[in-house]
C-alpha cells in the first residue's frame, strides 16, 4: 500500500480474568504502542484501539472457583488493566470493554447482517454434554488429549502445546472442567461459517498476497492452516455468560467468543469517534486505511483466517494490511503462567520500581520475542538499565546539560565555523529520523531501539573526543560550537526517543525546556530543521534521567520467583493416600510416650541407622533407628522425641530395638521428629513414619 491515508491500528484484547503480565507488555503492548507513537509524530492520522474481552470461558470459571459472578470478575480486571495500561503509557486512543453496550450491538448487527446473507450453515449436531452439571461443553469447559499431537491437556478450542485449533469433539478422552465426568453427547444447534468456502480467497490474499511482507512465523502458520484444509466453525455456544445470539430459535445461545471479540476493535473504534466527534466508518472501510493487528502468536488463527473470513464475507470491510505477531517471552528460563504465578505483575513491578516504567519498556523492546520465544532475566533487565539506559543515553545527555550550565548558565550558546568531524557528526544525526522510522515500519522494533542507543552512543563518542572540558581552558570559541553541537544531539534524542521511553522523552524535553511554544521538535524536523535547539534558548535544570539498579533490587526479584516456584511444588506434591481405616480398639493399642534421647551412635557398616538410648521415663531402653541420613548422632542426643513403647522388640544387625521414635517430614520433604514441644504433629502432609 502506498501512503495510507489513515492507520487503524488495534492490539489483541486482554481477557480479563487477571491483571496483565510482562510477557503481554513484551509480545502486544509496546511494539503497538511504539508503531501508533511513531505515526503521530510523523503526522499520520491513527485509531489506536483496544479493550477489555470480557465473554469467554476462561471468565466464567474463574468466576465459579471464586464463588462471585462473571461480571464481578470482569469488573474488577477491566479497571485493573486499564490502569496498568496508562501507568505504562500505552497511548490507546480509545479503551473499551466488551460487555459495553455499543459492542453488544455492534456483534449481533454483523451477525445478523451475515445471517441474512446466508453466510453461515445451520446445523444440529452432536455436542459434548455434562449431565451432572446440565451443561454443553465448549471451548475451556473441556479437556483431552489432543488429536494432532498427543498433549493430554488440549482444550475444547486449541491445543496451546501445538497450537492446532479444535474443536471440541475432536478430543480424544474428552473430560469435563466442570466436574471431571466424562461427557455424553446431545443434539444442539448452531451457526457455523464455512472457512472452507473462504479457502480460495484466504490463498490468494494471503499466500500469494502477502509471502514478502508479513513475518515468516506469522506466513508460516497461516500456510500450513491452509494447506491442512479449513472447515465450517461453530460461531454460537450454549452458554449462559455472552452476547445473545441475535436470531429467532436461539434461546440460551450466545456468541461465540472468537466471534465477538475482534467486532470489539470496531465497537471500540465507534466508542472513540462519538467521543471525539468523528466519522467511524472511514477507519474500517476506506480502501486507503492501513489496518494491523498487533497480537501473540497464539491468536494468528483468528487474526489472519477467521477474522477476515467475517470481514470478507461481511463485504463493506478492509483487511489487515499486516499482523506482526510475536513469539512468547519466557520468564527465567520457564514459560509465563498466571497459575503458577510465574511472571512479573505490571502493579507489582512499579511498586518496586516506581517511576521506571520505561525501563521495563525499553528492556522488553531491546529483548522482543520478535522472531523466536525470548527469555526475560532479571539480570539482563539490570544489564540493559545500567549499561545502557545508565551509562550511555543517560550519561551523554547529563554531560552535556551540566557543562551547558556551568560554562553558560543553562544558555545554548552560539557556534562559529563548524569542523570536519562537526559536520559529519550533524548528518549522521540527521539520518537517524529515517533509519529508525525503517526498522519501526518493518515491525522490527528492537533494531529500533538500538538505533536510537546509537545515537546517544554518537553524542558520547562525540564528546570523547571533542573533550569540550579540556578546550575550556584554551579556546572558547571552539568550546562553544562543540557544546552547541551535542546540544542538537540531546534535542533529537528528546524527540526520537518518544515513541520507546515516552516518559523519559517529556523528562528530556522539560530538561531542555524544548516542549513548549511551539519549540517542540517533530520527527521530520530531526532531519530537516538546520537547528533544533538555537542558540540564545534557556535549559531548563539538570536532573538524572536514569538511575543504576542495585543487586539487592534484583536479589529481591530473583527471591520472589523461588518463593513462587516453592509455593507451587507444595501445591502439586503429591500426597500418600490414606491407609486402610483401623478401630478405636486398634489405636488404643498403641501406648505412646514422651522420651528424651540421652545417648546416640552410629551402627558400624550400616548407612541409615542410629543406635539411640531413650529414657522414656519409665525405663532407659535401645532403640534402633532409620535416620542416620537424616542426622548426625552429635544432633540428636538432647531431643525430645515421641516414642512407641509396646511395639515387639525386634533384632537389627544384632541389636535388640526396644520401640519405635515418631517421624514425619516437613513440607520440604525433610525428615523431622514429632516432637511434643512444638507443633510439628499438627502438619504431618505425609503422615507418621515409624523410624
Ligand atoms: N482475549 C486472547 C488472549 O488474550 C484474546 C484476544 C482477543 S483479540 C480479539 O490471548
Ligand atoms: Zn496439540
Amino acid at each position: 500500500m502506498n501512503q495510507p491515508k489513515r492507520y487503524t491500528i488495534t492490539a489483541a484484547l486482554p481477557y480479563t480474568n487477571g491483571p496483565i503480565h510482562i510477557g503481554h507488555l513484551a509480545g502486544v503492548y509496546v511494539p503497538a504502542d511504539i508503531y501508533a507513537r511513531y505515526l503521530r509524530l510523523i503526522g499520520k492520522d491513527v485509531a489506536f484501539i483496544c479493550g477489555s474481552d470480557e465473554h469467554g470461558v476462561p471468565i466464567t470459571i474463574k468466576a465459579k472457583k471464586e464463588g462471585v459472578t462473571p461480571q464481578d470478575i470482569v469488573d474488577k480486571y477491566h479497571a485493573i488493566i486499564k490502569t496498568s495500561f496508562e501507568d505504562f503509557g500505552i497511548s490507546f486512543d480509545n479503551y473499551s470493554r466488551t460487555s459495553a453496550k455499543i459492542h453488544h450491538e455492534t456483534a449481533q448487527e454483523f451477525f445478523k447482517t451475515l445471517y441474512d446473507k446466508g453466510e453461515f450453515i445451520e446445523e444440529v449436531t452432536e455436542q459434548l454434554y455434562d449431565e451432572e452439571a446440565d451443561q454443553f461443553l465448549a471451548d475451556r469447559f473441556v479437556t483431552g488429549t489432543c488429536p494432532k499431537c498427543g498433549n493430554e491437556e488440549a482444550y475444547g478450542d486449541q491445543c496451546e502445546k501445538c497450537g492446532s485449533s479444535l474443536n471440541a469433539t475432536d478430543l480424544i478422552n474428552p473430560k469435563s472442567a466442570i466436574t471431571g465426568n466424562v461427557p455424553t453427547l446431545k443434539r444442539t444447534k448452531h451457526w457455523f461459517l464455512p472457512l472452507d468456502k473462504h479457502e480460495a480467497f484466504l490463498k490468494e490474499w494471503i499466500l500469494e498476497g502477502h509471502k514478502k511482507d508479513w513475518k515468516p512465523n506469522v506466513y508460516g502458520q497461516v500456510k500450513s492452516w491452509i494447506d491442512d484444509g479449513l472447515r465450517p466453525r461453530a460461531v454460537t455456544r450454549d452458554l449462559d455468560w455472552g452476547i445473545p445470539v441475535p436470531v429467532a430459535d436461539a434461546e440460551g445461545k450466545v456468541l461465540y467468543v472468537w466471534f465477538d471479540a475482534p467486532i470489539g476493535y470496531i465497537s471500540s473504534t465507534k466508542e472513540w469517534a462519538d467521543r471525539v466527534g468523528k466519522d467511524w466508518e472511514p477507519y474500517w472501510k476506506d480502501q486507503d486505511t492501513k489496518l494491523v493487528h498487533f497480537i501473540g502468536k497464539d491468536n494468528i488463527v483468528f487474526h489472519c483466517i477467521i477474522f477476515p473470513a467475517m470481514l470478507k464475507a461481511e463485504g463493506s470491510y478492509i483487511l489487515p494490511d499486516n499482523v506482526p505477531a510475536n513469539e512468547f517471552l519466557n520468564l527465567e528460563g520457564n514459560k509465563l503462567s498466571t497459575s503458577k504465578n510465574w511472571a512479573v505483575w505490571l502493579p507489582e513491578y512499579l511498586e518496586d520500581f516506581p517511576n521506571q516504567q520505561d525501563v521495563l519498556r525499553y528492556a522488553l523492546t531491546a529483548n522482543a520475542p520478535e522472531t523466536k520465544d525470548n527469555d526475560f532475566t532479571w539480570k539482563d533487565f539490570q544489564a540493559r538499565n545500567n549499561n545502557e539506559l545508565v551509562a550511555i543515553f543517560g550519561n551523554f545527555i547529563n554531560r552535556v546539560v551540566v557543562l551547558t550550565d556551568k560554562y553558560y548558565d543553562g544558555v545554548v550558546p552560539e557556534a562559529s565555523e563548524f569542523s570536519a568531524v562537526d559536520e559529519e557528526t550533524l548528518a549522521a544525526l540527521k539520518a537517524y529520523p529515517e533509519v529508525i522510522a525503517s526498522s519501526i515500519e518493518r515491525y522490527r522494533f528492537r533494531e529500533a531501539s538500538q538505533e536510537l542507543l546509537n545515537l546517544a552512543r554518537l553524542g558520547n563518542k562525540y564528546l570523547a573526543d571533542e573533550e569540550p572540558w579540556k578546550l575550556v581552558k584554551t579556546d572558547e570559541t571552539r568550546t562553544k560550537t562543540v557544546m552547541f553541537v551535542a546540544l542538537q544531539i540531546a534535542a533529537a534524542l528528546a524527540t526520537l526517543s518518544a515513541p520507546f521511553l515516552p516518559f523519559t522523552s517529556d523528562k528530556l524535553k522539560t530538561i531542555l525546556n524544548s516542549n513548549s511554544n511551539g519549540d517542540d521538535n517533530s520527527w521530520h524536523d530531526v532531519s530537516s530543521k538546520k537547528v533544533l535547539l538555537p542558540a540564545g534558548h534557556a535549559i531548563g535544570k539538570a536532573e538524572l534521567l536514569f538511575s543504576k539498579i542495585e543487586d539487592d533490587a534484583i536479589q529481591k526479584q530473583l527471591d520472589k520467583l523461588v518463593a513462587s516456584k516453592k509455593a507451587n511444588e507444595a501445591a502439586n506434591k503429591k500426597l500418600e493416600p490414606q491407609k486402610e481405616t483401623i478401630t478405636f480398639e486398634d489405636f488404643s493399642k498403641l501406648d505412646m510416650r514422651v522420651g528424651t534421647i540421652i545417648e546416640a551412635e552410629k551402627m558400624p557398616k550400616a548407612n541409615k541407622l542410629l543406635v539411640l538410648k531413650v529414657d522414656t521415663g519409665i525405663d532407659v531402653r535401645t532403640i534402633v533407628s532409620g535416620i542416620a541420613e537424616s542426622f548426625t548422632a552429635e544432633e540428636v542426643i538432647g531431643k525430645r522425641v515421641t516414642v512407641l513403647v509396646n511395639l515387639a522388640p525386634r533384632a537389627l544387625r544384632g541389636v535388640e530395638s526396644q520401640g519405635m521414635i515418631l517421624m514425619t517430614e516437613s513440607e520440604d520433604g525433610k525428615l523431622v521428629f514429632v516432637n511434643p514441644d512444638t507443633s510439628t504433629a499438627a502438619n504431618v502432609p505425609n503422615g507418621l513414619h515409624i523410624s
